[in-house]
């Protein structure tokens, strides 16, 4: 079965320093480059935000980590962060992949946030990634990247909707950890059939 490693968000802003830091962010990053080196077909993502973006709390002149109503429902408000161009919205500098094939860049669009790496949260706009992964014909994903509990998630969950076998490396996951929400991803991962692993052998 063919398998693709998607890394999400291995970005300088999700990392200690970051405008929105993932706690011990950093340390996915040479988990990642080496389950770069043991996989042939290596998709990362990038949140990649233009200014003033709907899921910035600045934008709504409203604390960081309230939540408001959007169009497409609940959307927690976020200080700002990946916006296009800059050195947060720039992968880690130590992550070593040069020989990924595809980058998705996501929540491009200014009125709605995209955690997951195929739909956006209105759940219906596509990035595009499941296409590409068709066509190549792959049917397995490893999962790895920040955030454990919301960007990684989301990509996990939308995979298992879409077919495909899921594996996340939590070894190579960090989570924001918002009110249990860790807790609250891990079951409903093991809830939709996610392998969770910590990548030590079965
Ligand atoms: C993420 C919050 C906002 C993530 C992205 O990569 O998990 N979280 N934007
Ligand atoms: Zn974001």
């Amino acid at each position: 079965m063919k398998t693709a490693l998607v890394l999400i968000d291995v970005q300088n802003d999700f990392c200690p320093g970051g405008r929105l830091a993932v706690p011990d962010g950093d340390a996915v990053v040479p988990r990642c480059n080496a389950l770069a080196r043991a996989h042939d077909l290596v998709v990362l993502t990038a949140d990649w935000h233009p200014p003033g973006h709907s899921s910035f709390a600045s934008t709504h002149r409203l604390e960081p980590y309230s939540t408001v109503t959007l169009s497409y429902g609940e959307q927690v408000l976020w200080p700002d962060h990946c916006v296009q161009g800059t050195e947060g919205a720039r992968f880690h500098e130590d992550l070593d992949t040069p020989r990924a094939r595809l980058v998705v860049r996501k929540g491009t669009d200014p009125a709605i946030d995209s955690y997951s790496a195929f739909f956006e949260n209105d759940r219906t706009t596509s990035t595009g990634l499941h296409g590409a992964l068709q066509e190549l014909q792959v049917e397995r994903l490893v999962l790895a990247g920040l955030a454990t509990d919301f960007c990684v998630m989301y990509t996990a969950l939308d995979a298992r909707r879409l077919g495909y076998e899921v594996e996340v490396r939590l070894d190579a996951c960090r989570a924001i950890d918002l009110d249990g929400s860790l807790n609250a991803a891990l079951e409903a991962m093991g809830r939709a059939g996610v392998t969770l692993s910590d990548g030590a052998p079965a």
